[in-house]
């Protein structure tokens, strides 16, 4: 079957035929039938994020059940399903706290399925899962928890978009944050992700969502997902604007959903006493943060992580899905772009290019 993959961080991906072996036990056999295009995989391209090399990357996708292997009984061939990047093992410490999402077996065994070897190959070459989907090929075998189902004419690309940058950003608002009604909201980063945070904190009844990123288009985009006021840190020092905003209190929540200390610092500085900041993006390994300890004391500040929107996938994507079907989160307007697979390393010029919305590979 033909995959993008990655040997080499800072190289194009490679477009080419490789091997899938059939489903092991607990594993279920996929056709691909969109996948989104998120930072996130582009970290790992750029070398910020460390991956197993060489691996098929592709966490943001969705497809049709194609075969299963031994004892899985959540699917079965013909199923249409979402992929989940954080599949559960259901016996760790955090799967039966109800923290799926963190879930230890899962993040023990990186670039690999469950049992630590890869269906991937190209001759005896292994080749690692990325987030155990790799959904830049044709097909994948995933483990089953991975395995959202959804209703069989529900649309692809919605459904990969519901598997990464909807879930993280709406449910950072939603389970993280608990945005209360009327309180103030900062977004730092308006892509993907930050517009899904923007449209979880309206869903909120937030009263000022406030949206900063360094691209004019994508605020005026973030506009339409419910953000009530821009600010653009290339322009003027979004701390400050912020601040001005607030009525010089700072925001109730900030969001950093970019990945950089520098937006980490924005964040903390921009909210309130008693405020949280919530962290979304994973900035490149080694870039810290300076955060001054004595303002998270006296001001009372909550500086805290979300991974993949505090979600537990299983039980909230459908949540998701609902609240699409319902008309209270976009997902159409935020796909602006469909690719070919072997269109992709066209895709992520686009992304860091700052072209607004998601693209989405839809043929392959
Ligand atoms: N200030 C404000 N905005 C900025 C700045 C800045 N200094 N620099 C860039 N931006 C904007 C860009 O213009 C862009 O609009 C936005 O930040 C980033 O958007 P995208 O679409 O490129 O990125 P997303 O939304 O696909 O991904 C953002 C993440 C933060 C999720 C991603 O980068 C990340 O760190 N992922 C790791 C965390 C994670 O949970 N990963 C798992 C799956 S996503
Ligand atoms: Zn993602």
């Amino acid at each position: 079957m033909k995959a993008a993959v990655l040997y080499e961080p800072g190289q194009p991906l490679v477009v080419e035929d490789i091997e899938l072996d059939p489903p092991k036990a607990g594993e279920v056999h996929v056709k691909i039938g969109a996948a989104g295009i998120c930072r996130s995989d582009l970290h790992v391209m750029k070398g910020e994020a460390a991956h197993l090399l060489p691996a098929v990357l592709g966490h943001e996708g969705s497809g049709t059940v194609l075969d299963v292997g031994q004892g899985v009984t959540r699917v079965k061939p013909g199923d249409r399903v979402i992929l989940s990047f954080v599949p559960y093992c259901g016996h760790c410490h955090f799967c039966l706290t109800n923290r799926a999402n963190l879930c230890d077996q899962h993040m023990s065994t990186p670039g690999t399925l469950f049992d630590k070897t890869t269906r991937l190959h190209k001759g005896n070459r292994r080749i690692h899962h990325y987030g155990k989907v790799a959904c830049f090929a044709q097909e994948a075998v995933v483990p089953e928890t991975g395995c959202i189902p959804v209703a069989s004419d529900f649309p692809f690309p919605q459904a990969a978009l519901i598997g990464c940058c909807v879930t993280t950003g709406v449910g950072a608002a939603i389970y993280n944050a608990k945005i209360t009604p009327g309180s103030t909201v900062a977004v730092i980063g308006c892509g993907g992700v930050g517009l899904n945070v923007i449209q979880g904190a309206r869903l909120q009844n937030a009263g000022k969502i406030i949206a900063v990123d360094v691209n004019e288009g994508k605020l005026e985009f973030a506009m339409r997902f419910g953000a009530t006021h821009t600010v653009n840190p290339t322009l003027r020092d979004p701390v400050a604007a912020i601040k001005e905003l607030t009525g010089g209190l700072g925001a109730d929540y900030t969001f950093e959903v970019f990945g950089s200390s520098q937006t980490v610092q924005t964040a903390y500085l921009a909210a309130r006493k008693g405020g949280t900041i919530v962290v979304v993006g994973l900035a490149p390994t080694g870039d810290n943060a300076a955060i001054d300890p004595v303002m998270l004391v006296r001001q009372e500040k909550t500086l805290k992580g979300s991974y993949y929107g505090s979600a537990r996938p299983v039980v909230d994507m459908p949540v998701m899905v609902q609240l699409y079907q319902a008309g209270k989160i976009d997902i159409d307007g935020l796909i602006t772009r469909t690719y070919r697979l072997d269109q992709i390393n066209q895709a992520y010029k686009d992304i860091d290019g700052g072209d607004v919305g998601r693209g989405v590979i839809t043929q392959f």
